[in-house]
């Protein structure tokens, strides 16, 4: 029995939280087990990598040192979480996942697609999401929402030429794989983009039902 993987993706304040649980609902509503979970994190041990990763400090974090502590709490988060639960057959939505570090270490830090690579290889093997929902938006809708939220964590911080290269690297990678991605327009109200989600509703239950 194999389950189904899917990621929400996107920029901070798309709104990848609220449709996780949302999109979580509906599936339940025809019977499918869901699993929900999140990037960095989703074990008490990633979830501590998690605070490691997003707390400000006075001492600069190399950006290998960032780009291996993502990965550590992934392949934590995999052993714990999303393999055995796939392997139940669950559905897992997960917030977050590898494509973020290509849009974040890619695309904000500059490391190379090559290096990461070699990481996702090592860590994941040839497990990949069957289906990654993009939540696009402009990257200063994105910000007044996170900072609406209050204190900034270490990525909230980086200025606007590293978000828009975290935007430009989503759409990149969703538009170079079209049969994997759905781009969603997430400056839309909520309720828009619920309705979004909706029209893709039953190609999902069907992906899910194998
Ligand atoms: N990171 C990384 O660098 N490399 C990696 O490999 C991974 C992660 C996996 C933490 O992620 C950080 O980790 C992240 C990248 C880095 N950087 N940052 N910052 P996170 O997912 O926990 O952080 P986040 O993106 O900042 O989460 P978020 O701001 O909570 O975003 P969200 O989940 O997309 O949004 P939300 O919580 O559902 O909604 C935010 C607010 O907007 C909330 O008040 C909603 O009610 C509101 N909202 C949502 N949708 C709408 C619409 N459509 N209209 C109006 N208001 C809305």
């Amino acid at each position: 029995m194999s389950g189904l993987f899917i990621t929400l993706e996107g920029p901070e304040g798309a709104g990848k939280s609220t449709n996780r649980d949302y999109l979580a609902g509906r599936l339940r509503e025809q019977g499918i087990e869901v699993l929900l979970t999140r990037e960095p994190g989703g074990t008490p041990l990633a979830e501590r990598v998690r605070e490691l990763l997003l707390a400000p400090s006075d001492e600069v974090m190399a950006t290998d040192t960032e780009l291996l502590l993502v990965f550590a709490a992934r392949a934590q988060h995999l052993a714990q979480v999303i393999r055995p639960a796939l392997a139940r057959g669950c559905v897992v939505l997960c917030d977050r996942f590898t494509d973020a570090t290509y849009a974040y270490q890619g695309g904000g830090r500059g490391v190379s697609e090559a290096r990461i690579g070699v990481l996702e290889s090592f860590v994941q093997g040839d497990l990949r999401p069957d289906l990654t929902l993009v939540f696009d938006l402009p990257v200063e809708i994105g910000l007044a929402r996170a900072a609406a939220r209050g204190r900034l964590d270490r990525f909230e911080q980086e200025g606007r030429g590293f978000f828009d290269a975290v935007r430009h690297t989503y759409l990149q990678r969703a538009q170079a794989a079209p049969q994997r991605y759905k781009i969603l327009d997430a400056a839309q109200s909520l309720s828009q983009v619920q309705h979004a989600l909706d029209e893709l509703l039953p190609a999902i239950v069907e992906l899910c039902r194998g």
